[in-house]
């Protein structure tokens, strides 16, 4: 049996998310951030760094949400969430993969960090909110919201007219945007992370 180690609304929505998409059965095991679960000997033997999603199959045990993402897909090429290996429409889709972890979820983080995070979950332990990392957050995140405009002014998803998995990796990131109110301003980024939320896979996937 597949089990999903998750703790919603966080970055365990996108594995949740691309489960959903593939309509494989699984198991969610939650793993209360609040309570401090991710740090148990128990949870750090399945994710050393005791952040979530991690996906055990019964093959093999992994964690990053886009390698979950990126594995399942593969493992199912009926879906057709990928474009074939080797071919220029396969570039763009690890282009935008890549880009979701590297270089959208970082500002979102640095600005949710120095805004909202609550300043009891701050790292290290006494941080206090800084205005100018905020700031960095906001404006790294600007950037790169003004290069997803640009590309998705006149296609609905990432690679064209189909939806994709770079679609759920980006789109998860559009829903941290959103609930950091980064994303207002961006109307041509909006109205696409308001397409993918019309997904029955994604309503699924963040319900909780
Ligand atoms: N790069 C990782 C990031 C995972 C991550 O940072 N997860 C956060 C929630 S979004 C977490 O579990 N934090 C737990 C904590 O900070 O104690 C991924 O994409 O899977």
């Amino acid at each position: 049996m597949t089990v999903l180690y998750e703790w919603p609304p966080t970055r365990s929505q996108r594995a949740k998310w691309v489960l959903e998409e593939l309509g494989i059965d699984y198991s969610s095991q939650m793993v209360d951030l609040p309570e401090g679960q991710q740090n148990s000997e128990a949870y750090l033997a399945i994710h050393p760094l005791g952040v979530v999603p991690a996906l055990k199959t019964d093959t093999y045990t992994i964690f990053e949400s886009v390698a979950i993402v990126l594995q399942l897909i593969d493992e199912y090429p009926e879906k057709n969430l990928a474009p074939a290996v080797g071919t220029p429409e396969r570039a763009y889709y690890y282009q935008w993969s890549a880009f979701a972890c590297a270089e959208l979820d970082p500002p979102i983080m640095m600005y949710f960090d120095n805004t909202m995070r609550p300043l009891k979950h701050m790292r290290p332990a006494g941080a206090q909110h800084d205005a100018r990392l905020a700031e960095r957050g906001r404006s790294d995140f600007a950037t790169r919201a003004g290069i997803l405009s640009k590309v998705l002014s006149d296609r609905a998803y990432l690679l064209g007219s189909e939806f994709s998995g770079a679609d759920i990796l980006v789109g998860h990131s559009c829903f941290m945007a959103t609930h950091t109110g980064l994303i207002g301003g961006y109307p041509v980024l909006q109205a696409y992370y308001e397409r993918l939320q019309q997904r029955p896979g994604h309503r699924r996937a963040y319900a909780s």
